[in-house]
C-alpha cells in the first residue's frame, strides 16, 4: 500500500511534466501527488455515490463552498502524509514547500462558504449520504493587494494552471433554459474525504458552457462578432463569485447564477428518483434539500416547475412534494441581506418561474386571509409585494424546517425578523448552532497541540470525537500547562517567520498576538478595535514608562468592492500601523500588522498563533461567528460581546476563562432611547482624543475626506442616518478597561495557559460534527452509510 502511493504520485508527476520527478517544478509536484490522491481514492468514491443514490440523502444547496487548500487535508484523512513526506524527499523538496503551490479554492466570502465547507467534511467522516451543489466560478474571490495602504481588488483565477480535485463529469450534464438563453451545465465534481472512513463524498460544481462548440451559422453568415458574445454571454454564468458578504446585490447575473446551479442540480436529483423509484410519491421520503441562506431559494418554484410541466403532477400533489422537501438556514439578521428581485427581472429570464411564484402568492394570499389575518400584513408576509418577489418569504412558506445559526440568533429571527412566521409555524423553527471541523482547525493547522492532545487522550480519538477532550481537563499539571505555554510560543516564532517572509513585517513573538480576522463589516467593529489602538498610541505618547505588555494587533479582512465605508476602515487601520512604526518609541511597545489578502489559508497560520481573539460586534447582530470556535479550539481567549455563539461559548467555559464586555442585546433598546454620542465623546477617558486624531493632521486620508467621514458616522447626524448605529462609542468604555485587564493577565503565564487549557478540551460542543449531528438527527432525519 505505501510502496503504492508513492510509486503512483511519481507516475503522476511524470505523465504531468512529462519529465522525470527530480527535474519537475514544485508546482507540477503538488499536482502529481493531488493527482495521486485522486487516483487512491477512485474507487471508494465510485462506490459511496452509489450506495448513497439508493437511500434517503441530504443535498446542501450553497451559492458558496470556500474550502480552501486540498491536499493537505486529504493526505491526513487518508493516512498518506508520512509517505508524501518520503515522496517529496526522493525529489528533493520539501513537502512543505509544495503544500505552498496549493490555490486555495476561495468560493466563498466569509462565514457562510465556510460553513459549508466544515460541513461536508464532517458528513463525510461520519458517513452521511450528503451530497453539496454549488457553482464552479471561474475566478474566486478577489486577490486583496494594499496600494498605499487602500485595497485594491484583482482577479483570482484560482485553477488556471490546473486542478486535480475537480473532476469534469461530461456524461451527466445538464440544459438550463432561461427565457434568452439556453445553456449546458457541466458538473464537476470534488471529492470529500473523511477522517478515519473509506467513505468518500462529493461536492459538485456546475460550469456554464454554450449549447454549441461554436455557432457556425452565424459565424459564416458573418455575424462572427455575434457569435462570440453570445458564447461569453454564457459563460459569464459561472465566470465570477460576488464579492459581497451579508449584503444583496439585484444584479440580473447574480439571479441566472442562482437559477443555474439550482435547476441543474434539482434537474439531475429528480432524474435520479425516479431511476431509482419509479414515481415520485415517496420523493420527499428519499430527498431533502438544505438551503444554505436565500441564495437558492428558486429551487422552490424550480422544483414544482420540473415535476408538474415535466413530470406531469397535479399542483397540489407537487406542492405536498415540495413543502416536505426543503429546509432553510438563515445566516443573517441584516436588513441589507434580505434579498427581493424585481419582478421584471424574473419576468425577462424565467417567465415560468414567475408564473408559479405568483400562483405560490395566491394560495399563500388566501391561507392567510383564512387565518383572518389583516391586509396590511398578508401584504407584508406575500411571496410578491412591492414589484418585488422576497425570497426569504418564499422560503419560509414553502420550508417545513427553519433554522438560524446560534442560540441568540434564532430567538431574534423568532422574535423579530421572523416573528410572523413563527406565530404561524412554531413547529418549523428550530436552532443549529454553528461549528467547525477539527481535522482542518485543529488537526492539520496545529500539529504540535494534536500531538499533545493525542498523548494526553492516549489515541487520536478527539480527532473524530472531539467531546473526549472534557474528560482531560484534569490532566492539566504545571508540566503540561508550560507544554501548552511552548507549544503557543513556537507557533508563535513560526507564524512571525511567515509574515516576515510574506509581507516582510517583523514580530516579536514574546508580545501578545491579539488577532481580529474577518470579513470588514461596521458591525463587526473593526474600528473599536483600532480605536482602542490609538487610544493606547496616545497613552503610551503622554507617559512611556507606561507598564503595558508589547502587544501585536493583528487584522486580515476584506471589503466588499463597493463598501466605501469598511474600505475607510482598511485604510484608517493602515494608517495607525504607520502612525506607530515612525514613533521609536511607541514602536518598542506595540504594533500593527495587517494580513494582505487574507483568505483559508493565511488563517491555518494566524489560529495557532493566537493569543486573544476580538468578537467584538454589536449585540444581536452577528448571527454566529465561527472563528471564535476556532480560536477557542487552539487555545486563545476570547475577548467578546454577548453575541451569536459567543454566548455558548462563554456558557461552556464560564466568566474566569472568557472576557465579555458591552452592551447586551436585550439592554441595546432601551440604551438607545437616551443614547447620546457626543456625550460619550466628551466624557468618556481617551475617545474625544481618538475621534480628534481622524481629523487634526494625526493621519492622512490623502484629502479624500474618509476619515471625516467615518468621525461623522460616530458623532453627528448628517441627516441621512442614525449616529453610531453601531454603538461604538457606547461600547468604548467597558471594551478599553476589558482589554486592559486581559493584557495584564497575560503576565501570570500559568494562570493564562490553565484558561487556554479550559477553552480546548471544552470546545467539543463547537465541533461541526455535533452541528451535524443535530441536522442528521432533526430536520434532515439521516442514517449514516457506511460503504
Ligand atoms: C454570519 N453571507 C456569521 C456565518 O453561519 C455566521 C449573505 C447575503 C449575500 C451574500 N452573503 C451573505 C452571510 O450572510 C454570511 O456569511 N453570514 C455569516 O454566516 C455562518 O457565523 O455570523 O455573518
Amino acid at each position: 500500500m505505501s510502496v503504492d502511493f508513492k510509486r503512483s504520485s511519481r507516475s503522476q508527476v511524470r505523465a504531468i511534466s512529462g519529465r522525470p520527478a527530480s527535474a519537475s517544478t514544485t508546482m507540477e509536484l503538488w499536482q502529481g501527488l493531488s493527482a495521486a490522491v485522486v487516483d487512491k481514492i477512485a474507487d471508494n468514491w465510485h462506490e459511496t455515490t452509489q450506495k448513497y443514490r439508493k437511500g434517503r440523502r441530504q443535498h446542501y444547496f450553497s451559492a458558496e463552498f470556500l474550502m480552501g487548500r486540498a491536499l493537505l487535508n486529504n493526505l491526513l484523512n487518508l493516512g498518506l502524509y508520512d509517505e508524501a513526506r518520503e515522496a517529496a524527499q526522493a525529489y528533493g523538496v520539501d513537502l512543505s514547500d509544495i503544500l505552498e503551490q496549493e490555490p486555495d479554492a476561495a468560493l466563498g466570502n466569509g462565514g457562510l462558504g465556510r460553513l459549508a465547507a466544515c460541513f461536508l467534511d464532517s458528513c463525510a467522516t461520519q458517513n452521511l449520504p450528503v451530497v453539496g451543489y454549488g457553482i464552479l466560478y471561474r475566478y474566486g474571490l478577489f486577490k486583496q493587494v494594499f496600494d498605499r495602504g487602500y485595497q485594491t481588488e484583482h482577479p483570482d483565477p484560482w485553477m488556471e494552471e490546473g486542478y486535480p480535485f475537480v473532476l469534469r463529469h461530461e456524461e451527466a450534464q445538464r440544459v438550463v433554459h432561461y427565457h434568452d438563453l439556453t445553456v449546458r451545465a457541466i458538473p464537476y465534481d470534488m471529492p470529500i474525504t473523511g477522517y478515519g472512513t473509506d467513505n468518500v463524498g462529493t461536492l459538485r460544481l456546475w460550469r456554464a458552457e454554450p449549447m454549441e462548440e461554436f455557432d457556425y451559422d452565424a459565424f459564416n453568415s458573418q455575424r462572427f462578432t455575434d457569435a462570440i458574445v453570445e458564447r461569453e454571454r454564457t459563460s459569464d454564468i459561472s465566470r465570477v463569485l460576488y464579492p459581497n458578504d451579508t449584503t444583496y446585490e439585484g444584479k440580473v447575473l447574480r439571479v441566472r447564477q442562482q437559477y443555474f446551479f439550482v435547476s441543474a442540480s434539482l434537474q439531475q436529483i429528480v432524474d435520479n428518483h425516479k431511476a431509482v423509484h419509479g414515481d415520485f410519491h415517496n420523493f420527499a421520503e428519499y430527498n431533502c434539500v438544505q438551503l444554505n441562506d436565500t441564495h437558492p431559494v428558486l429551487a422552490i418554484p424550480e422544483l414544482m416547475r420540473l415535476l408538474m410541466d415535466e413530470q406531469g403532477l397535479g399542483w397540489d400533489e407537487a406542492w405536498d412534494i415540495v413543502s416536505h422537501t426543503f429546509a432553510y438556514t438563515n445566516h443573517t439578521v441584516l436588513a441589507e441581506a434580505l434579498e427581493q428581485w424585481e419582478i421584471s427581472i424574473f419576468d425577462r429570464l424565467f417567465p415560468r418561474i414567475m408564473e408559479i411564484v405568483y400562483e405560490i402568492d395566491r394560495r399563500f394570499r388566501a391561507d392567510l386571509a383564512a387565518r383572518g389575518f389583516d391586509q396590511g400584513k398578508i401584504d407584508y408576509m406575500a411571496p410578491v409585494s412591492n414589484g418585488h418577489v422576497h425570497m426569504a418569504w418564499i422560503a419560509c412558506y414553502a420550508s417545513y424546517s427553519i433554522n438560524g445559526v446560534a442560540a441568540i440568533h434564532t430567538e431574534i429571527l423568532k422574535r423579530d425578523t421572523l416573528h410572523d412566521w413563527h406565530d404561524i409555524w412554531p413547529e418549523r423553527f428550530n436552532n443549529k448552532t454553528n461549528g467547525v471541523t477539527p481535522r482542518r482547525w485543529l488537526n492539520q493547522c496545529n500539529p504540535r497541540l494534536a500531538k499533545l492532545l493525542t498523548e494526553v487522550v492516549g489515541s487520536d480519538e478527539w480527532v473524530r470525537n472531539l467531546d473526549v477532550l472534557a474528560e482531560h481537563e484534569g490532566a492539566a499539571d504545571d508540566e503540561l500547562l508550560a507544554r501548552l505555554n511552548d507549544i503557543k510560543h513556537a507557533n508563535k516564532v513560526d507564524f512571525a517567520n511567515w509574515i516576515e517572509k510574506r509581507q516582510g513585517v517583523k514580530i516579536d513573538p514574546d508580545a501578545i498576538f491579539d488577532v481580529q480576522i474577518k470579513r470588514l463589516h461596521e458591525y463587526k467593529r473593526q474600528l473599536l478595535n483600532i480605536m482602542y489602538v490609538l487610544d493606547l498610541y496616545f497613552r503610551i505618547k503622554e507617559n512611556p514608562s507606561l507598564d503595558v505588555p508589547p502587544r501585536v494587533f493583528i487584522f486580515g479582512a476584506k471589503a466588499a468592492p463597493g463598501y466605501v465605508r469598511a474600505k475607510a476602515i482598511i485604510k484608517l487601520i493602515n494608517e495607525v500601523g504607520c502612525l506607530i512604526d515612525n514613533d521609536p518609541e511607541v514602536s518598542k511597545l506595540i504594533k500593527v500588522v495587517f494580513i494582505e489578502n487574507y483568505n483559508v489559508s493565511p488563517a491555518e497560520k494566524i489560529i495557532p498563533a493566537t493569543d486573544v481573539h476580538e468578537q467584538i460586534s454589536t449585540a444581536g447582530k452577528e448571527a454566529s461567528g465561527t472563528s471564535n470556535m476556532k480560536f477557542m479550539m487552539n487555545g486563545a481567549l476570547c475577548l467578546g460581546t454577548m453575541d451569536g455563539a459567543n454566548v455558548e461559548i462563554h456558557e461552556a467555559v464560564g466568566d474566569d476563562n472568557a472576557y465579555i464586555f458591552g452592551a447586551r442585546e436585550e439592554e441595546l433598546p432601551e440604551l438607545r432611547k437616551t443614547y447620546d454620542p457626543r456625550h460619550e465623546y466628551e466624557t468618556v477617558p481617551g475617545l474625544k482624543r481618538v475621534l480628534d486624531a481622524f481629523i487634526d493632521g494625526t493621519l492622512s486620508d490623502d484629502n479624500s475626506g474618509m476619515f471625516h467621514d467615518l468621525r461623522v458616522s460616530l458623532l453627528n447626524s448628517n441627516g441621512y442616518e442614525p449616529v453610531d448605529v453601531y454603538y461604538l462609542l457606547g461600547d468604548f468604555a467597558d471594551y478599553r478597561q476589558t482589554r486592559d485587564r486581559q493584557a495584564r493577565d497575560y503576565a501570570d503565564r500559568k494562570r493564562w495557559a490553565q484558561m487556554c487549557w479550559v477553552n480546548i478540551v471544552r470546545s467539543g460542543r463547537f465541533s461541526s460534527d455535533r452541528t451535524i449531528r443535530d441536522y442528521a438527527d432533526g430536520p434532515w432525519a439521516l442514517e449514516p452509510q457506511a460503504i
